[in-house]
């Protein structure tokens, strides 16, 4: 992978982080919100055996994969955070593992600059692969309607809370965190209520690095639209094969042909 230094933000535009792929590559996966966590074993087995199995030579997560991540040292006692990181392990040394966090999962990895090879990447990353260049975001910031969101957001990416959080006992960060998800749990329960995407922003976006594609999850409402003429958005799934809902366990994967839905097995 060739790796070109983070453009610089003007006015009101990111950072961007620039990747190219090799040109032995066929196959690139997204997925994201999969929220894994402790009580959700079947959820965790399918992603375990996707991880392991994928044909594809780079697997792109693009946030939320775990329900929540409050720090890297809950992952030196054995359990469920123990078990993802040696799936992830394994997994970055036999193809391309990239990860952006999430809004559950931002502090995931933050204590190490090389954790377990896994490639971190800034949110918005440009990918260009087979002929396209393709925007990646986990979601939330583009989310402008959610405002009150957006400055929690702002907070909690800052390094001063974030190094002040980890520096607290695990019990505290558990109840903090615990705390948290209760306060956006009424949120949580609409997915049809969420902000989307703002249009015009993403196009913006998507027009100053040459995208003709944008992949994010977040929303929770998975679909493929054309944002203007010959542009496109890919709103990945979340993943749930535990709940009563419906089930699903959707990738997307990105190949030479472009970009194709794979529905994993329940
Ligand atoms: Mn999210």
């Amino acid at each position: 992978m060739i790796t070109s230094p983070s453009g610089a933000a003007s006015g009101t535009l990111p950072p961007f982080q620039f990747l190219a792929a090799p040109a032995e590559w066929d196959r690139i996966d997204f997925i994201s919100d999969l929220h894994l966590d402790s009580t959700r074993p079947r959820t965790f087995q399918v992603w375990a055996d996707f991880v392991r199995q994928t044909p594809a030579q780079a697997l792109f997560i693009l946030g939320d994969l775990f329900e929540a991540w409050i720090g890297d040292d809950v992952a030196a006692q054995p359990g469920f955070a123990a078990d993802a990181l040696s799936i992830l392990r394994e997994a970055a040394q036999t193809r391309w593992l990239g990860f952006m966090a999430g809004n559950r999962d931002f502090l995931f990895g933050s204590n190490q600059s090389d954790f377990c090879g896994i490639h971190f990447l800034n949110d918005p990353t440009v990918i260009s692969a087979f002929g396209q260049r393709i925007m990646l975001s986990h979601g939330d910031l583009l989310c402008l309607g959610d405002v009150e969101y957006l400055r929690f957001r702002s907070l909690v990416r800052n390094p001063e809370w974030q190094s002040n959080f980890l520096a607290k006992p695990l019990q505290q960060r558990c109840a903090i965190a615990a705390a948290m998800r209760d306060a956006s749990r009424e949120h949580q329960r609409m997915p049809e209520s969420w902000a989307d995407v703002d249009t015009q922003t993403a196009l913006e976006w998507l027009t100053h690095v040459q995208c003709s594609a944008l992949v994010h999850g977040h929303t929770h409402r998975p679909g493929s639209e054309e944002m203007a003429p010959g542009i496109w958005r890919y709103v990945l799934t979340d993943w749930e094969l535990d709940g009563s809902g419906p089930l699903r366990a959707q990738v997307l994967s990105l190949q030479r042909e472009g970009f194709v839905r794979l529905d994993l097995p329940a």
